[in-house]
């Protein structure tokens, strides 16, 4: 069975939702291909805080209704050691920007929804997705549905299939360079049906490790603490999570915890990661699938916003005005941003978390980084132009 659009989209995360929404407002056609149910996408809790530039494309997007009404701004937030707990005054360091507390799961149904209410085609339980002739002015993309091969012949495809998805393998190694650094520790997250114990973020270091209290709604919370790469969610009973995070968060913070029973915990590993280039032929990558940070700074989601954003405004140029400038800067464009990201990122983890197998001149370092946060404007200036988000 064959078929065909101007823009093959892989992957139904955000990224590539956002993009198959952005581009059919425009008149681009445009399929998307899911490994997943919608329900099993759905169910991965992941992000929570938003930059304004996303939000932006989510009002964009013409998505942002209910992201608008329901998420709350967050103009601060704060950075714990010990009992001492410091205020990042992200509006007065910014000239007033903030965050958006709305979660990946609100924000994916939301697109979800967007995409059904105009048509748009987004296959799921797509398998065996391979991408064909890249280098050549016809791509195409053949999946399996059952016992049917479906090929899809495309203008572009766009890789948006996150860091396990079939897109960047296309790339030949010989052309493919991968930057990565995976840190000897990951988060174990825990959503309660519990009042958040603040209103704004708290991220805390401690001699026991890294924790923080984040949220997504006044209702609902959302704690995470640092654990060793060969700890399990079994390992974990509730008690045994509320009781570690206390003890890593300032008195005032522990003593104001609600506890109760988690509706969802998982370990995430932290991994920094990008792949250059991001176009290999027709084919772009966009998000995860391009690049990995570790959540500390936030920037996981936002740094796929600045892809979808370079590339929607390329594929639009070249629809309509033949302009394929933005197609040609896309890979450059996009990675300098990434990178800035990955060195806020990089640096937000290694200011917070406990490493094994540091020596006492690096922990002599991270106090003195951690004191000169907590007494210089100028570095408060550094960190809450970073956490808003760079402009695209
Ligand atoms: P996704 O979300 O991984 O979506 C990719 C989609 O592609 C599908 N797929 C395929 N489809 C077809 N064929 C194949 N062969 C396929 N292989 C895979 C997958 O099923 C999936 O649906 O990538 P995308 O769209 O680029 O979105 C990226 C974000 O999900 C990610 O960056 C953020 O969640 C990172 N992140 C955070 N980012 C923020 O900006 N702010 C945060 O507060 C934040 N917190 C977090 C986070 C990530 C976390 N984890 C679990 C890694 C907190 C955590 C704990
Ligand atoms: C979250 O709420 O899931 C969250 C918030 C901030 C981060 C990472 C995760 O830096």
């Amino acid at each position: 069975m064959n078929t065909k659009t101007q823009v093959g989209i892989i992957g139904g995360g955000p990224s590539g939702l956002m993009l198959s929404q952005l581009l059919h407002l425009k008149g681009i056609d445009n399929i998307v291909l899911e490994k997943h149910s919608r329900e099993y996408v759905l169910g991965r809790i992941r992000a929570g805080v938003l930059e304004h530039g996303f939000a932006e494309l989510m009002r964009e997007a013409q998505c942002g209704e209910r992201m608008d009404a329901e998420g709350e701004i967050h103009e601060g937030f704060y950075v714990a050691e010990g009992n001492k707990k410091r205020r990042v005054d992200l509006a007065a360091h910014t000239g007033g920007n903030s965050v958006v507390v709305y979660g990946q799961t609100e924000l994916t149904r939301d697109l979800y929804e967007a995409r059904a209410k105009l048509n748009g085609k987004v296959i799921h339980n797509v398998e065996d997705v391979k991408l064909h002739d890249l280098k050549s002015d016809a791509p195409h993309i053949t999946y399996r549905s059952g016992d049917d091969v479906i090929r899809i012949d495309c203008d572009y495809i766009i890789g948006a299939d996150g860091f396990h998805g079939v897109s960047r393998k296309s790339i030949p190694s010989d052309v493919l360079r991968e930057y990565e650094k995976v840190y000897p520790f990951g988060w174990l997250g825990v959503l309660s049906r519990t009042k958040p114990v603040s209103p704004e973020l708290v991220y805390a270091k401690s001699d026991r490790g890294f924790a923080l209290c984040s949220l997504r709604s006044q209702v609902l919370s959302r704690y995470y603490i640092q654990v060793p790469l060969t700890d399990s969610v079994e390992d974990w009973s509730d008690d045994a999570f509320w009781d570690e995070l206390k003890k890593r968060l300032p008195d005032d913070v522990a003593n104001a915890l609600e506890t109760g029973p988690s509706i969802e915990k998982s370990i995430a590993p932290l991994r920094s990661f990008v792949a250059e280039p991001m176009r290999y032929g027709n084919m772009f990558l966009a998000g995860d699938a391009a690049h990995i940070v570790p959540p500390t700074g936030a920037r996981g989601l936002n740094s796929a916003a600045s892809d979808i954003y370079y590339l929607y405004h390329a594929l639009v140029d070249h629809y309509e005005k033949g302009d394929d400038t933005g197609l040609d800067n896309y890979s450059e464009k996009a990675l300098a941003r990434i990178w800035k990201a990955q060195r806020f990122s990089w640096w937000m983890t290694t200011l917070l978390h406990t490493f094994p197998d540091s020596i006492a001149y690096d922990q002599k370092l991270q106090q003195t980084d951690l004191q000169y946060l907590f007494s210089s404007e100028a570095a408060l200036t550094s960190l809450a132009e970073n956490y808003v988000g760079l402009p695209f």
